[in-house]
């Protein structure tokens, strides 16, 4: 089961480390982050990996806001109302996978997977 992610890891990671500067300055990750847009009402990813201590960074790029948050055990979070334009950075420090909704659009769903 471990193994596996290592695929889904190196995608994610891959993907998020092909933003070019000239295409999306804002959404640009840094090393430890993956980067997931909310755009027309949905997650840009439904599914990142990442290792724990990481963060998944969410940019808002509609035209209102978004309320994402977490009810998984072990991984509770709720950034509040995000405005449009906002980011929101969430550090993931235990292994496990978590399913991310928004409050104010139920459709919304991710899910985080957490390794060590
Ligand atoms: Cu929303």
């Amino acid at each position: 089961m471990r193994f596996q992610l290592w695929p889904v890891l190196a995608a994610a990671v891959g993907v998020a480390g092909g933003f070019s500067a000239a295409t999306h300055v804002f959404a640009q990750a840094a090393p430890g982050e993956i980067v997931v847009v909310q755009r027309d009402i949905d997650f840009d990813k439904h599914a990142v990996t990442i290792r724990a201590g990481g963060q998944v960074v969410y940019i808002n790029e509609d035209r209102f806001g978004h309320n994402v948050f977490s009810e998984t055990a072990g991984g509770e979070f709720d950034v509040g109302r995000q405005a449009p334009a906002s980011r929101n950075a969430v550090t993931f420090r235990r292994a496990g996978t978590f399913t991310v909704n928004c409050r104010i659009h139920p459709r919304m769903e991710m899910t985080v997977t957490v390794v060590q």
